[in-house]
């Protein structure tokens, strides 16, 4: 095992290098040596300066977060940095790759930082439901400006070294030999003779901080909180920076840290964390299998959804060949993904040269033929199989050896589809959501014969593009779409029943959703279901006769709700008569209908069907289909996805309900899955069950 801390002379300048893989986590095996070689350097009168630096890809990357929630070990992250802060010889933090959390606050216990130009730094804590529990919520608005550090902390989200320079973060850039560089600057230093005023000693940045425009721009981040404390507690901790002497902030951090970390809402951001790259881990793709190498991407289809997905590969830096029918639908969709540029640059989160640089990477087509040198193809045409085996058919004959073809169905079998060529090893499901460009979520379909490099390609993209992967297996509407269409099967009957759409909804929105089930319907269009109805001979009680009087939803100004101002939904009287007619047709007596009903005839059924889907081995662990369920569908990341909430709802009681409501109903999306009864028998946890199950 390697040394977790080294030190090393260049005469009178000290260097310390950690060296914890893979990034460095303030683990403790790495906090007691770093303890003893602060002090003993502190100390000792040959040395003029420390430089503090690491080993590997990146500087430290945070508090080792499988720590938390265990006893804690001293020395404790603040403790190291209360005795950096104590050395009165110039200390540098030389910082590349990451430095994130605990790493920055470890950095901020220096005098002075000095950085590579391409690392980035920052404080994340926000996203694990925390907020930095080491010192940053007051050395960062120290260093930057309450304003700034506000932004930070409440996005954390990372600058980039150029940012940190401007803002007083970091007080040098360098393009190479960045601990050389650090030896000199720190040796500058001591010739430059101090005193040298640690981090806690500079309040210039936050004298005359107008408090009332600061509470303004932080009571805006909070709205966008929902339900969220860790974003509220970063705020309010940057308040104190301004309004309470050091110490007293630094306590009153710490004291919110420590109610944070034992919380529900952190447990479950830090579940997702370690949930989304467990995704990626997938059977049969072990490291040794390499990614095919993708230059180039087609795209066939230029509409909303072949749009989205060719502007993610673009944005991933992977040149597109867009491939419509005919011309003017080309022209069509390459307009409209210029205007969503367009959008991206008015709004300041994209540089006219920027859009400039990824227009250029588009070449439109209308002729299979020009597909013929894309290394990876995919299809968003009409949701039809015959469509989509037509397609690939032709795609069999052009593509290149090697190239690989990728259907975005939502739903379709992927094994039929890939039967429609001669090389079904190259064919996967890569399942993109609406919008594509935006939505993180990428849910890769394995066929019986997809190669391993194929889904290891197919994970690579997915990292290259910005989304997050998660392998599922063949069934109709493979993970998320399945457990959607569980999860909306009793929609219609609670408003039969007595519920009306905005109760319905303003229980989801309560739960922490973005929106309830009928908002949503109204917003992807009622058409689209109502289409699919169709074609499966299916009907619809309240659905079906608002298509028929044309309420398509917000894209016709009506459909659950009316929408007079473009997206408010308001209740329509209209439609509540609508369904209290459809009731008494149906003989049924309307009553109230209370909000726990609610949960427990739409979440419970889904979480059933995601039971279902682990049995089938549709996905792989339960904590994949919370990846699904967060990062597609804006299941609340404060209560870690439907499977890790169903274990705190308690698996016993969902079993019990689902007992309930399938002797009330007869409906099977309420038979409880065989794996959910084991469970509730014996009181175990879904990972429990894929241990059973390995
Ligand atoms: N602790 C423990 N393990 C970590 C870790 C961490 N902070 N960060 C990464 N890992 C593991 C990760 O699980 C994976 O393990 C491997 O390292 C590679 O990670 C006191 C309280 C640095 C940008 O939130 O954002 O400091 O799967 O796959 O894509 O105020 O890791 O290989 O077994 O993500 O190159 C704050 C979290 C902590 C940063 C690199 N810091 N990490 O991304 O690799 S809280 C963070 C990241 C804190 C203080 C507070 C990313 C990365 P395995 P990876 P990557």
């Amino acid at each position: 095992m390697n040394q977790p801390v080294t030190v090393s002379r260049d005469a009178d300048i000290a260097v310390i290098t950690l060296d914890n893989p893979p990034v460095n986590a303030l683990s403790h095996r790495l906090r007691a040596p770093l303890m003893e070689a602060l002090e003993k350097l502190g100390d000792d009168a040959s040395v003029s300066a420390i430089v503090l630096t690491c080993a590997g890809r990146t500087f430290v990357a945070g508090a080792d977060i499988t720590e938390f929630g265990k006893p804690m070990q001293h020395p404790i992250l603040g403790e190291i940095i209360a005795a950096l802060e104590k050395i009165a010889k110039p200390t540098v933090a030389a910082i590349h790759g990451t430095a994130l959390g605990g790493g920055l606050e470890l950095a901020l216990g220096c005098h002075f930082r000095v950085a590579l130009r391409d690392a980035k730094l920052g404080l994340p804590e926000v996203k694990l439901g925390l907020l930095p529990g080491a010192g940053g919520t007051v050395r960062l608005p120290y260093l930057l400006g309450p304003q700034k550090a506000l932004k930070v902390i409440v996005s954390g989200t990372p600058v980039d070294a150029a940012t940190a320079l401007e803002g007083g973060l970091v007080e040098a850039v360098y393009d190479r030999d960045l601990v050389a560089n650090a030896i000199a600057f720190a040796r500058e230093r001591v010739a430059a003779g101090g005193p040298f005023r640690p981090v806690r000693d500079r309040r210039e940045k936050i004298e005359n901080t107008d408090l009332a425009r600061f509470d303004t721009e932080a009571s805006e981040l909070a709205k966008k909180a929902r339900g969220l404390e860790a974003p509220i507690a970063c705020a309010q901790a940057v308040r104190n920076a301004i309004t309470l002497p050091f110490d007293e902030a630094l306590a009153a951090e710490r004291e919110a840290f420590m109610r944070l970390v034992s919380g529900e809402q952190s447990r479950a951001q830090r579940h997702l964390f370690f949930a989304e790259r467990e995704a990626a881990k997938v059977d049969g793709v072990g490291k040794d299998i390499k990614a095919r190498e993708i230059r180039r991407a087609g795209i066939i289809g230029a509409g909303t959804m072949g749009g989205g997905i060719a502007m993610s590969f673009v944005n991933g830096g992977i040149p597109v060949t867009l491939l419509e029918m005919s011309r003017e639908a080309l022209d069509r969709g390459l307009a409209t993904i210029d205007k969503n540029y367009s959008i991206s640059v008015s709004r300041g989160s994209l540089s006219e040269d920027a859009k400039s640089q990824r227009m250029a990477l588009f070449t439109g087509t209308t002729d299979y033929a020009d597909l013929a040198g894309c290394d990876i193809i995919v299809e968003a045409v009409f949701e039809e199989m015959s469509v989509k085996k037509d397609v690939f058919g032709k795609l069999d004959k052009i593509a290149r050896p090697g190239a690989v073809l990728a259907t975005n169905t939502s739903y379709l079998d992927v094994d039929e589809i890939a039967a429609a060529t001669s090389r079904p090893q190259d064919v996967v499901g890569m399942h993109f959501f609406s919008p594509a460009n935006v939505m993180k979520l990428l849910e890769i379909v394995r066929g019986k014969h997809t190669a391993p490099d194929v889904l290891a390609t197919a994970l690579a993209v997915a990292k290259r593009i910005g989304k997050v992967p998660v392998v599922v297996g063949v069934c109709h509407g493979f993970v998320g779409n399945r457990m959607l269409a569980a999860r909306s099967e009793e929609a219609e009957s609670l408003l039969l029943e007595g519920a009306s759409p905005a109760e319905v909804d303003k229980v989801f929105t309560d739960f922490g959703w973005p929106m309830g089930p009928f908002q949503m319907g109204d917003l992807a269009g009622l058409d689209i279901g109502w289409r699919n109805r169709k074609s499966l001979g299916k009907k619809a009680i309240i659905a079906d006769p608002l298509c028929e009087q044309g309420r398509f939803g917000q894209k016709t100004g009506k459909g659950y709700y009316l929408y007079e101002n473009g997206r408010t939904p308001k209740s329509d009287p209209e439609v509540l008569k609508l369904i209290e007619e459809k009731a008494r047709e149906h003989g049924i007596e309307r009553r109230t209908i209370l909000s726990q009903e609610i949960i427990e005839r739409s979440l419970y059924p889904m979480i059933n069907e995601g039971a279902r889907i682990l049995e089938e081995g549709i996905a792989a662990r339960a904590s994949d289909i919370d990846i699904v369920w967060v990062n597609g569908y804006g299941f609340p990341i404060g209560k870690g996805g439907p499977m890790f909430w169903a274990e705190k709802e308690g698996i016993a009681k969902i079993v019990e309900r689902l007992d309930h409501w399938h002797s009330r109903t007869g409906k099977a999306v309420f038979g409880p899955a065989p794996l959910l009864r084991k469970l509730a028998a014996s009181g175990g946890s879904f990972a429990d069950a894929r241990e059973a199950a390995a």
